[in-house]
């Protein structure tokens, strides 16, 4: 069986999850933290989430993980079958992850100071933008859940 290794509250470990349940795929989770010795035996740079698949091969990078799990497990499909709209999705996927996700997770440190978060200009619109989870679907004229939605929705998540 299939094995996620990573831990609950990481957002990227959650993006695969959700796609691994809506899928109906069948899995274990091996709760392992970053650069710890039991995820750094699974991926080179230690970082959640990794997976062992079926046939024992390690990946890591969960925009990998969720086109692995599209490949490998075609039904309940996450991505649409066009290839212009399949490309639209790991568009947004990309978009998600380089400039919502990142440029968020610098905010994590403030979390610590309530005062340095109320003084962030802008953050009550990111924070109504981020809430939009369906911007995914408006480029997805079936209005199934995809890839996208995960991504962004958990890159959301993280800030
Ligand atoms: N690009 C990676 C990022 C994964 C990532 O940053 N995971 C965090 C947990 S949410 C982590 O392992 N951080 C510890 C580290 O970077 O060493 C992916 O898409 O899987």
């Amino acid at each position: 069986m299939l094995t996620l290794h990573g831990f609950p509250y990481s957002n990227y470990h959650n993006m695969v999850k959700h796609a691994l349940m809506e899928k109906g795929i069948p899995f274990k989770e091996n709760i392992a933290y970053p650069q710890s010795p039991e995820l750094n035996a699974v991926t080179p740079i230690g970082k959640a989430p990794a997976m062992t698949t079926e046939k024992g091969t390690t990946l890591s990078e969960s925009s990998v993980l969720l086109d692995y799990l599209e490949d490998a497990y075609p039904e309940n499909p996450l991505y649409p079958a066009d290839a212009d709209a399949r490309a639209q999705v790991r568009q947004l996927m990309k978009v998600a992850e380089l400039y919502m996700e990142l440029p968020a997770r610098r905010l994590l440190p403030a979390f610590l100071d309530w005062d340095v978060m109320d003084n962030i200009p802008g953050l009550a619109e990111w924070d109504a933008m981020m809430a939009d989870t369906d911007i995914a679907r408006k480029v997805d004229a079936d209005h199934q859940a995809n890839s996208a939605d995960f991504m962004a929705y958990l890159a959301g998540k993280a800030g």
